[in-house]
């Protein structure tokens, strides 16, 4: 079935509108749906069910914010999918998913960080939504990615693939494998972490680049977008994935390593942003481990793109021969210079 199509189970006329690729996650696919006259007017997402391999618990989490939203009558804006004609959250097509959200008029999102200040004002909306929910019980959400920023099961899922992945590459990537196993000191870290009462779970983000933060015309943030990994998690997560994907000029794909570098006032940036709504909610021992977020999320991404190296790309796929290593090679360059 055509994408355009897909809208009429949301009770739209199809006719009356236009559906094109958009976007580059790794993940979903999504797609701008246009009105007549070409203006943005909803946003079409199949969502990835071998990813997300239960997509009902994404919106039953959707729904449990938006309710606390109102109970606490707040007007934090949070933008929520629309509901099928028959009030289902996704239009089931041949088994697989899709859900509509309404366009946000006057926004538009941002492929890189390009200026402190579009930092700071990421970093504003990321700390913003963690704070407007503290006092939402984190029970009351789903885990839709299990173990989803565990690094400790990241770091298992590496070791499994030392032993059963592909041996060639294994053979190859001596080098890197031995990089990240001298590191191995992060994953303890996070396992001290995560057992001291003073670290706390609450509602997180999980995927806090630049192109999830919708901005206006005067570039300022105007909310978060991207809501599936929203669960209980650890600001570690939120502020570390802002230090990994806006502190260098170039992103996760760059093969010339020497390009890659940390920009310290986009630093300064997200932690003056983060910190508006959050200082108030971390703890004093959150507060020392403003840095090690960082080197955590760095790491576990070097990780986690090895490992799919190692298993033949069966998670995020490659677009050319070595691309998972390409990116992996990346962020070990990006955690020298983020702990230099
Ligand atoms: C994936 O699909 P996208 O780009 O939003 C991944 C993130 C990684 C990111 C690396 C569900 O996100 O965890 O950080 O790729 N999301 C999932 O680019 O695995
Ligand atoms: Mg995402």
């Amino acid at each position: 079935m055509h994408p355009d199509q897909i809208i009429r189970f949301f009770g739209m006329d199809s006719t009356k509108f236009n559906a094109v690729l958009f976007g580059n996650g790794l993940i979903h696919s999504t797609y701008m749906v246009k009105d007549g006259s070409g203006v943005p007017a909803y946003v079409l997402q199949h969502v990835n069910h071998h990813v997300f391999k239960k997509p009902m618990d994404i919106s039953d989490n959707l729904d449990a914010l938006g309710q606390h939203l109102k109970a606490i009558e707040s007007d934090y804006f949070l933008p929520l999918p629309m509901r099928t004609v028959e009030g289902a959250p996704y239009a089931m097509i041949d088994g697989r998913y899709f859900r509509l959200t309404p366009f946000v008029a006057g926004s538009h999102a941002l492929d890189v960080c390009t200026t402190p200040g579009q930092a700071y004002e990421a970093a504003l909306q990321f700390g913003q939504f963690t704070s407007v929910f503290s006092g939402f019980k984190t029970e009351n959400l789903k885990e839709t990615i299990p173990g989803f920023h565990d690094l400790s099961f990241r770091w298992q899922q590496f070791t499994e693939a030392l032993e059963c992945g592909n041996r060639d590459r294994i053979r190859s990537t001596q080098q890197e494998i031995g990089i990240l196993k001298e590191r191995k000191d992060i994953v303890e870290r996070f396992e001290t972490f995560r057992t001291d009462p003073d670290c706390r779970l609450r509602v997180t983000h999980h995927d806090t680049k630049i192109s999830n933060v919708l901005f206006n015309e005067q570039e300022k943030g105007i909310c978060v977008i991207d809501l599936d990994t929203v669960m209980p998690g650890y600001f570690i997560s939120d502020l570390g994935d802002m230090f990994r994907t806006y502190l260098s000029p170039v992103h996760e794909e760059e093969s010339d390593y020497s390009l890659i570098s940390v920009r310290k006032e986009f630093r300064d940036a997200i932690l003056e942003g983060y910190l508006t709504h959050m200082k108030h909610e971390l703890t004093e021992k959150e507060q020392g481990l403003l840095l090690y977020a960082g080197e955590f999320m760095i790491y576990m991404q070097a990780l986690r793109f090895l490992t799919d190296h190692i298993n033949d790309d069966a998670y995020y796929g490659a677009r050319y021969a070595g691309h998972n290593l390409i990116r992996c090679r990346n962020q070990i360059a990006l955690l020298d210079a983020f702990c230099a």
